[in-house]
């Protein structure tokens, strides 16, 4: 093989020399759509240990998390998404990776804040989603999903303090403003920046399912997270060698 078209080494590429690689929503896209079933889960105990990266989708019932997660991975029916709030009742985890080599996951959770779920189910809900938030070792990155036309909500907002502290700590963050397609472009632009004050100078998009807006850049963002770049090796402390 002549070397013009080998694949650069290892130690030679801009991951390993601690720069981000150049963005690639195809290669963002192409790895997103290897989605897999992994697991589902009524409670955090029930759970897998997983030393992968999770990106977790939350907001309230009805936000379009299901949705975002189909349209991301370009499969029409990895999550369930329907019309009914409090479609998603479990934690449910797809894997990604090619070759069938795990190296992301996603986590699409129930939504929150839906009138007509009983009192005791929305305490245990909020318990089980406090605690994943809080503990879930192996959480990288939250996509908050909401409706531009509800706005962030008093429950994202506590949702929000839940995570501030991990936030501070490195956990990445970003707010999706969903079916954007039901938005002119001055609604559009007004909910950007009410939503962006509200989040504290967090990351703000806009998606929308219907029209494609913001996938590519979404697909981007995930692929970012998951593949950070790795850290520059130090170079070995060079010990003068003194004559005895
Ligand atoms: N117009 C429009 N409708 C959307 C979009 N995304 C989702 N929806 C609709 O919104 C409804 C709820 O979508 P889901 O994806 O099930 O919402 P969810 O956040 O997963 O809901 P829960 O599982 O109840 O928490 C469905 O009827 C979707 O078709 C979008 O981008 N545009
Ligand atoms: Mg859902």
């Amino acid at each position: 093989m002549t070397s013009s078209t080998s694949p650069p080494s290892p130690a030679s590429s801009p991951q390993a020399a601690g720069a981000l690689a150049p963005p690639n929503p195809k290669i963002a896209m192409g790895w997103l759509h290897t989605a897999k079933f992994l697991t589902t889960a009524p409670e955090l105990q029930h759970l897998p240990r997983l030393e992968v990266p999770e990106i977790a989708f939350v907001g309230r019932s009805n936000a379009g998390k299901s949705t975002c997660i189909n349209t991301l991975t370009q499969q029409h029916r990895l999550a369930f998404a329907s019309k009914t709030p409090g479609r998603t009742q479990s934690i449910n985890l797809f894997s990604l990776g090619k070759q069938g080599v795990v190296d992301a996951v996603l986590a699409d959770l129930p939504g929150y804040g839906y009138a007509a779920v009983p009192k005791e189910a929305k305490y245990r809900w909020q318990q089980v989603m406090g605690n994943y938030l809080q503990t879930r070792d192996n959480l990288k990155a939250v996509v908050l999903l909401c409706d531009p036309r509800l706005g962030l909500t008093e429950l994202d907002e506590i949702l929000l303090d839940v995570i501030r502290p991990r936030v501070v700590e490195g956990l990445k963050f970003l707010v999706l403003l969903t079916k954007s397609d039901k938005l002119n472009k001055t609604e559009a632009a007004k909910a950007l920046s009410i939503v962006r004050l509200q989040a504290g100078g967090g990351d703000v998009k806009l998606f929308s399912a219907l029209k494609r807006q913001g996938v590519e850049e979404v697909a981007q963002h995930l692929w970012d997270w998951a593949h950070p770049p790795e850290k520059p090796l130090k170079p070995p402390k060079v010990v003068p060698v003194t004559e005895s």
